[in-house]
């Protein structure tokens, strides 16, 4: 008895070992196809108003994109805007066929506040938009495609805005009434358990939105305007969270979180160790430490530098705001997941000079960071390929925050179009690498998603760089999207569920496989 129920194992044991025998190392075994494990996950993600266009059809209202880009055209790198961008508000049913051809177990959208709710409020709900999203996920549940939808991917009411937007702690309230309508009309999707994000990216919204001006609505009031808006954030994604917890999850079964955009940052040597480790909270850890750490709340690093600044710069009280011990317990937990949206990686040295004015972001880091020379990369300058820095982002995750279950919502390369895009090839085939690595080591990454499925409005660069597997052609009025060579060979590590490095494919048709 005892022998038959081990005589699997040991046919395992004898099978592995031929396989290992012929293959002789075990770095050819990757090559030759390197597993992801079981269940897991791959997609490919855009946002609404990357790819919408319909920017006010059929009642929508105007965004703080719409608001910058008609306000000010050349805001953007060519001038354009995302009044039809890829016309995805028409074209929906080919985005689908897009993820069925690549074989997709899921399509990561998000959904704009402004189509849903005019009015910025519950007051109105817009039967045209929520029938677009309706039509959107209906399409995908025909071909067992999961929804995962990003509730905010960066396109506030303009009305909002003119209240404060992110900077107004009663947006806490407005978001979570926009995020109940959502789960109210889209949540109930018998069979299928629909994946929420909350919010795309706090410190892009934050930092280049509110610190800086490299994103709507470009606030620019460094040192002050990005911490009143990581607060509020916070508070509102836990609000909606709970929401989700308390009144829907009972009955709608999905799982929800937040996608936070971090990067690795390297020291340049042992003697900046500190600084990057500093950098790096105040990068992502302002985000990561309130939600996913045992304590909750900023990180201590992060909380003493900003009051100590601002002490000396003669403020009554920190620029940083300071949670109550109610809300730290709302926000701590608050995510099902850890999402996240990794590109590159950055070396750090610790900078205390007063070069910065004062008081900035930067200023209260005392670090600074760049990339070498030598390092390549893509069409956009912040954007090199360095797969260990992933695989260190991944270790740290797991390490400092006690092995959460992680979503990979976004990576990606950017080019400047073309069908054969070699270097995104490797730069994907590098990144899952090294994200297979992490998994070995044990961390739980449970599903992967491709920046971009299809060229897209790639905000203030317009359509200058182009992150999609599939080229989408602006000068034709049918916005013709065609399959890059990436395309082929991230449908064929999605079909074999396994990484081959030496896949060639053939480029000559695309077609949909069997069950799809
Ligand atoms: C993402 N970084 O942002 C956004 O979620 C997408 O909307 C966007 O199109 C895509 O990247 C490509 O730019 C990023 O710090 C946030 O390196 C941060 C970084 C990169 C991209």
């Amino acid at each position: 008895m005892l022998l038959l129920r081990r005589a699997p194992t040991v046919i395992l044991v004898l099978y592995s070992c031929i396989l290992l025998c012929e293959s002789k190392t075990v770095n050819e075994v990757r090559h030759h196809g390197r597993k992801f494990p079981d269940g897991f996950l791959f997609g490919a993600a855009t946002a609404s108003y990357q790819i919408e266009g319909g920017w006010d059809a059929d009642g929508k209202t105007e965004n703080i994109w719409d608001h910058m880009t008609h306000n000010e055209p050349c805001s953007t790198d060519d001038c354009l805007n995302g009044d039809v961008a890829d016309n995805s508000y028409n074209l929906y049913k080919r985005d689908v066929e897009m993820a069925r051809e690549l074989g997709l177990d899921f399509y990561r959208f998000s959904i704009s506040w402004a189509r849903i709710l005019p009015t910025s409020f519950p007051d109105k709900i817009n039967e045209a938009g929520v029938q677009y999203y309706n039509n959107l996920i209906d399409e995908l549940l025909k071909y067992n495609i999961e929804p995962v939808v990003t509730i905010y991917h960066w396109d506030l009411p303009q009305k909002l805005q003119e209240m404060g937007g992110w900077t107004n702690s009663f947006i806490t309230d407005w978001f979570a009434d926009y995020s109940r309508v959502l789960f109210e009309q889209f949540g109930d999707r018998v069979k299928y358990s629909v994946y929420w994000i909350t919010i795309n990216e706090p410190r892009e919204v934050c930092y280049q939105g509110y610190g800086t001006n490299t994103k709507a609505p470009r606030l620019n009031i460094t040192g002050m305007a990005e911490y009143m808006c990581a607060k509020n954030l916070l508070v509102a994604h836990a609000k909606v969270y709970h929401i989700y917890d308390q009144e829907f999850r009972a009955t709608q079964g999905g799982t929800i979180g937040i996608t936070l955009s971090a990067q690795w940052y390297e020291p340049e040597n042992e003697n900046h160790a500190e600084a990057a480790e500093t950098l790096l909270q105040f990068e992502w850890g302002e985000y990561a430490h309130p939600i996913f750490s045992k304590t909750g709340d900023f990180p201590p690093v992060m909380k003493e530098k900003v009051a100590a600044k601002s002490a000396a710069q003669g403020f009554p009280r920190s620029r940083l705001p300071e949670f109550t011990a109610e809300e730290i317990e709302m926000v701590r937990g608050s995510s099902d997941f850890f999402g996240l949206n990794h590109y590159t990686t950055y070396l750090v040295y610790s900078n205390e000079s007063l070069e910065y004015d004062a008081p900035s972001y930067y200023d209260d880091i005392e670090a600074k960071l760049y990339h070498p020379n030598h390092w390549s990369g893509g069409a956009s300058v912040w954007l090199k390929n360095i797969p260990w820095g992933f695989y260190k982002l991944l270790t740290k995750i797991r390490e400092d925050y006690d092995n959460p279950p992680v979503y990979i919502t976004e990576n990606g390369f950017s080019t400047r179009g073309g069908l054969d895009d070699d270097d995104r090839i490797i730069y994907y085939r590098g990144y899952l690498n090294e994200m297979l690595n992490a998994i070995e080591e044990g961390s739980d990454i449970r599903m992967y998603t491709a920046w971009s499925l299809m060229d897209n409005f790639e905000w203030m660069r317009g359509y200058t760089e182009r992150f999609g597997l599939y080229e989408v052609d602006y000068e034709s009025p049918e916005r013709t999207r065609t399959p890059r060579k990436s395309a082929f060979v991230y449908k064929e590590i999605v079909r074999t569920r396994a990484l081959d490095f030496n896949y060639e494919p053939d480029t000559t048709v695309m077609t949909i496989d069997e069950g799809h």
